[in-house]
């Protein structure tokens, strides 16, 4: 070490630790590519935080930013989140709504807004937001220059790295946030013997506007950083939550020295860092669980093991679900290329590797952000470092957290989706409270948006929050990871939940007094506005779509359970008499029960695409059985308009794939992968940043190379088609993906050249019959359970 950089060091140990403004070296040569071709990687740190790069175990994670002399890793804990337990019911809902339907059904669309604003929306009428739990900071010493800069994010591994050559020293950071041991662990390296020096210390989170700063920074051991403090208040809703961070010092070689809130290492041969988070929060109605216990139990637990052995028990955990898939879209030198350049350049169309990239990021962001025991994703997956993110980053169901499960089941990640049924569960018990107090109502209902505490009433205000079908909509995803699994113990377990969101439209569904039809009444077409003045109607299309799959798949579910014969009979009674499907004036699929959709004024390329629910993730609509819908479903894409929101594309591509048009789709996927919808970290642009769209991406990319549906729609027959290669944009010429999977339990894996199919292998775990298809050409398998076939193009 060079006397300079020596007495950076000792500068660094001696004082104490506040925010690092030290000058990033100048980077010098031009690192090369990752040897592991699904990694994202830059030559330079990042600046902005949408160029850090996400790492997570589900519940914990963290933005790695990259920087050679002031690193900051961004910290999440996935119940860190404003406020407490709360039921935000309005009180004066229930005696108002009757007057508000029947100004719906006069026609008095904004008057009813009007009512609904001041009667029926929540109080308070915002939710609570997801929190940052602020940031570790390690200052390295001062350095004019470093060489050969990079950084990189192996999704294989699902470890961070930033490497550079300074003096001719070599020094490599690694991180982590592992699912095994349930730390963040930081790995400081170099090959030479004694030049590891940093400090480590802690930037609290920004309070809120309006609170002070709430948190405290102290040194525990002379080697572990310990932060303690609480969550903010919002909208009037008292916070009640306590939080610990703690991060340990561990070196080999070298000192560890202490100030009161920094951890300083000189001349260590190598270090790490354990880092474990944590809150009270044991469940949307119980917050007495102790931080402190939990945090110090992880670091301790992690303490005992060496870096390898934490390595390589995180590599086995994620990779047991990453590996599950794998796709080959084809290569070209366009990969040699860092990723933010990828990004700008993907539009030239010669770079079909990127999607596949694309694609495996989507799934690593599922498995990061969304595990068993954790949180669901919410609209920032897990990674967040505001205290006043955009729309809180809670759950936004009438769109945005579905699509984030829309890759899970396709992408062979069912695990993934525990944490949203468990969320749904919750619902049907705050649910429960909101249709009782709400609308005197049996049964369960969620309504556009929700947060940690599992708020269900309206927010915001009518034109968005008046919509009663959010709950119904999360129902699909009980009922698909059904159809996939075919586990009939977990259908069980969750058939109360889809009775109680069925029982809630039994009791509140009103019958329509032009066309005697049972229509919502009041709701709106999720966040359309229509020529009434406003957005609340009777009957938008989208409802009646959601209603009829959750009353299919409810019936379903009984019929194969042998239960509830009587409610069946009341189910299908009340589903025949929903208004039907409506083709409008100049073809299209009708968004409401009126004829609005191309009147003077109104937005024809509303983000929005509800009323294509049907097409997709429905099977409702589908070019098969419903062609004459298809095509008014694919009239109203086509006025829609390709590009949209990072989410809106996202479904405009699903849909076009499922109209079996590959070249159409990939179009928007160009678009999709360009800088104004992909940020340089590969975060989804809505803008801003918004995780939904890399989700929808991702799932995209697998309906464009298989579909599979249920054949019977309105039964429990549960027979299946799988379409292999139903929309192939003619790019993707030659190419092949395993372990995809379809409905009926089966695995999928595909080989095409010249694109055209030339192997599919097809294995079952169900023991299932299926339909399989291949452009014209069908033929019906039987499969017992663990069997599998292979097949040519001819499907011999
Ligand atoms: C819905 C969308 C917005 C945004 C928000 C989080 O309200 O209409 O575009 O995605 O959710």
């Amino acid at each position: 070490m060079n006397m300079c950089s020596l007495r950076t060091a000792l500068s660094i140990i001696l004082t104490s630790f506040s925010l690092p403004l030290l000058a990033e070296p100048q980077l010098t040569g031009s690192a090369s590519p990752p040897t592991e071709p699904l990694s994202l990687w830059y030559r330079q740190p990042a600046r902005a935080w949408t160029e850090a790069l996400p790492i997570g175990n589900g519940r914990l994670g963290a933005m790695v930013f990259g920087h050679v002399t002031s690193e900051r890793i961004q910290l999440n804990e996935d119940t860190l989140w404003g406020g407490g337990p709360y039921d935000p019911v309005n009180p004066q809902a229930k005696d108002a709504l009757p007057q508000v339907r029947q100004m719906v059904f006069d026609g008095q669309y904004r008057q009813a807004g009007q009512l609904i604003n001041s009667k029926v929306i929540a109080r308070p009428s915002s939710e609570m937001p997801y929190e940052t739990a602020g940031d570790l900071m390690l200052t390295f010493p001062d350095s004019p220059s470093a060489e050969n800069y990079q950084r990189a994010l192996n999704l294989d591994t699902a470890v961070a790295t930033t490497e550079y050559t300074e003096n001719g020293t070599h020094f490599t950071r690694q991180i982590f946030s592992s699912p095994a041991d349930q730390v963040i662990v930081v790995r400081l390296t170099a090959d030479k013997k004694g030049a590891i020096n940093f400090a480590a210390g802690y930037q609290l989170a920004q309070p809120p506007r309006g609170n002070s700063q709430s948190g405290t920074v102290e040194i525990e051991s002379g080697n572990t950083l310990v932060v303690r403090g609480n969550n903010y208040p919002a909208s009037g809703i008292k916070a009640v939550l306590k939080y610990q961070v703690r991060a340990r010092v561990l070196a080999d070689g070298g000192t560890i020295t202490a100030t009161s809130n920094s951890v300083s290492v000189a001349n260590a041969d190598s270090a790490t860092i354990l880092i474990a988070a944590a809150t009270s929060f044991k469940n949307f109605q119980d917050v007495t669980g102790d931080p402190e216990k939990i945090v110090t139990g992880q670091i301790k637990a992690a303490a005992t093991k060496s870096f390898d052995k934490l390595l390589a028990a995180h590599t086995k955990e994620h990779q047991r679900l990453f590996r599950r898939v794998s796709l080959d879209l084809g290569k070209t030198d366009a990969m040699q290329q860092p990723t933010d350049e990828r990004i700008r350049n993907f539009a030239n169309g010669n770079d079909p590797q990127f999607a596949t990239l694309y694609f495996q990021f989507g799934r690593y962001l599922l498995i990061s952000s969304s595990r068993p025991g954790g949180q669901p994703a919410n609209l920032q997956g897990l990674w967040n470092d505001s205290m006043s993110p955009p729309w809180q980053s809670k759950y936004t169901i009438n769109i945005n957290t579905e699509m984030n499960y829309w890759p899970a089941e396709e992408c062979n990640l069912g695990e993934c989706v525990d944490p949203l049924i468990a969320m749904i569960k919750d619902l049907s018990v705050t649910g429960a409270r909101t249709a009782q107090e709400m609308y005197g109502a049996g049964g369960w209902v969620a309504h556009h948006n929700t947060d940690l505490w599992r708020a269900t009433a309206p927010i915001d205000f009518a034109d968005s929050g008046m919509w009663p079908s959010g709950g119904a909509w999360l129902c699909d995803h009980l009922w698909d990871h059904y159809e996939y699994s075919g586990d009939k113990n977990y259908l069980k377990n969750v058939y109360p939940v889809m009775r109680g969101a069925a029982q809630f439209f039994l009791d509140t569904l009103q019958e329509d007094p032009t066309n005697h039809w049972l229509v919502t009444n009041p709701s709106v077409s999720p966040e359309n506005g229509h020529p009434g003045g406003s957005g609340v109607a009777a009957g938008p299309t989208m409802d009646l779509e959601i209603l009829r799959d959750l009353f299919a798949n409810t019936i379903k579910a009984a019929e194969i359970l042998g239960v509830d014969a009587d409610f069946q009979k009341q189910v299908a009674a009340t589903r025949a008499r929903l208004a039907p499907l409506q083709i409008g004036s100049q073809g299209q699929l009708q968004e409401w029960l009126q004829d609005w959709d191309y009147a003077p004024g109104q937005d024809v390329h509303h983000r929005h695409v509800s009323h294509l629910y049907g097409l997709y993730p429905s099977w409702q609509i589908n070019v098969f059985d419903t062609p004459k819908l298809a095509a008014a479903a694919k009239y109203s894409l086509e006025k829609r308009g390709d590009e949209s929101t990072g989410w809106a594309t996202s479904w405009r591509i699903n849909l076009w794939a499922r109209l079996h048009d590959g070249d159409h789709a990939y179009k928007i996927l160009a678009f999709l992968l360009s800088p104004g919808r992909t940020a340089p970290d590969m975060f989804d642009l809505h803008p801003p940043f918004q995780i939904d769209g890399n989700f929808g991406g991702a799932a995209s990319i697998a309906e464009m190379l298989l579909q599979s549906r249920p054949l019977a729609a309105d039964g429990a027959a549960e027979k299946f088609e799988i379409d292999l290669l139903p929309a192939l944009p003619g790019v993707w010429k030659t190419g092949s993906v395993t372990g995809l999977q379809a409905r009926g339990g089966f695995e999928v894996s595909l080989n095409w050249a010249d694109g055209k199919l030339t192997k599919a292998e097809i294995k079952s775990t169900g023991g299932k019959t299926v339909t399989v298809r291949y452009g014209d050409k069908t033929a019906e398998i039987k499969l017992k359970s663990g069997g599998s076939v292979q097949l040519n193009s001819e499907l011999k």
